[in-house]
């Protein structure tokens, strides 16, 4: 498989229960290689952006609050099939669902409050790192 990269969000929660490190150490252990790294608060502006498949959601105005309501950690990881990998490593969306040995199914009791977000797939890392990264932020 190529080697592709993804963007994965420490969310409010993880920074909040001192996770940063735990998931970031995760990732490193894994084999992928940190190509852009920064804290940030998501504005309201960019969380809908963001967020904008899940605008006629009954939970969208619920994950708008959430996601802004504190500062995240942003990085893009860059490794061999790193969008299904990571997906793998986070697990299901769920908490009460994802496996074990997730970060999800190992930190999170919550569907909404689930620690982490990562790309789903290319065409979504293409659109979401551009909200969140400049290119000169980026590592190339
Ligand atoms: P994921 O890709 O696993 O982060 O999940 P989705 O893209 O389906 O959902 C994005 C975020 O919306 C989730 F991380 C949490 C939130 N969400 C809810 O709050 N309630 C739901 O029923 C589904 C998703």
């Amino acid at each position: 498989m190529a080697v592709e990269r993804t963007l994965v969000l420490v969310k409010p929660d993880g920074v909040e229960r001192g996770l940063v490190g735990e998931v970031i150490s995760r990732f490193e252990r894994k084999g992928f290689k940190i190509k852009a790294l920064k804290m940030l608060k998501m504005t309201r502006e960019m969380a809908e952006d963001f967020y904008s498949v899940h605008r006629e959601k009954p939970f969208f105005q619920d994950l708008v609050e959430f996601i802004t309501s504190g500062p995240i950690v942003a990085m893009i990881l860059e490794g061999d099939s790193a969008i299904d990998v990571v997906r793998l490593m986070i697990g299901a969306t769920d908490g009460r669902k994802a496996q074990p040995g997730t970060i999800r199914g190992d930190y999170a009791l919550s569907i909404q409050n689930n620690i982490v977000h990562a790309s789903d797939s290319q065409e979504s890392f293409q659109r979401e790192y551009k909200i969140v990264f400049s290119e000169d932020e980026i590592i190339p």
